[in-house]
């Protein structure tokens, strides 16, 4: 009870860091906001999960968490840049992807 904040605070961004890059497939919202502070340029890559794959349309429905664009989480369909990414894609899959400033997925890889 008597554990000041900041020592906890500490020990959970330690805890963050010391996630290794190979237990990607466990990364959750912890390791968010390290992510972005120590890897900028790839940062751009958001947890999401396949809700809906539209290949026709060249569409994928993502439950995603927040984006670096300042997009809160959320469920909606983005345009893939190569419709071809849809055929390896499937409902409740797991991916990491980016978006451009048209909200096209411009980068697609599937997250376990
Ligand atoms: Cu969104």
């Amino acid at each position: 009870m008597n554990y000041p904040l900041s020592l906890v605070a500490v020990a959970a961004f330690a805890a963050g860091l010391a996630a290794p890059a190979l237990a990607a497939g466990k990364m959750e919202h912890m390791d968010h906001g390290a992510m972005q502070a120590t890897a900028a340029t790839d940062a751009a890559l958001t947890d999401g999960l396949v809700k809906k794959v539209d290949k026709n349309g060249g569409k994928l429905t993502v439950a995603h968490g927040p984006l670096p664009s300042g997009m809160p989480g959320m469920t909606m369909a983005f345009r893939v840049k190569d419709a071809v990414w849809l055929d390896s894609m499937k409902e409740g899959q797991k991916i990491r992807f980016a978006i451009d400033d048209k909200m096209t997925i411009v980068r697609l890889e599937a997250a376990k």
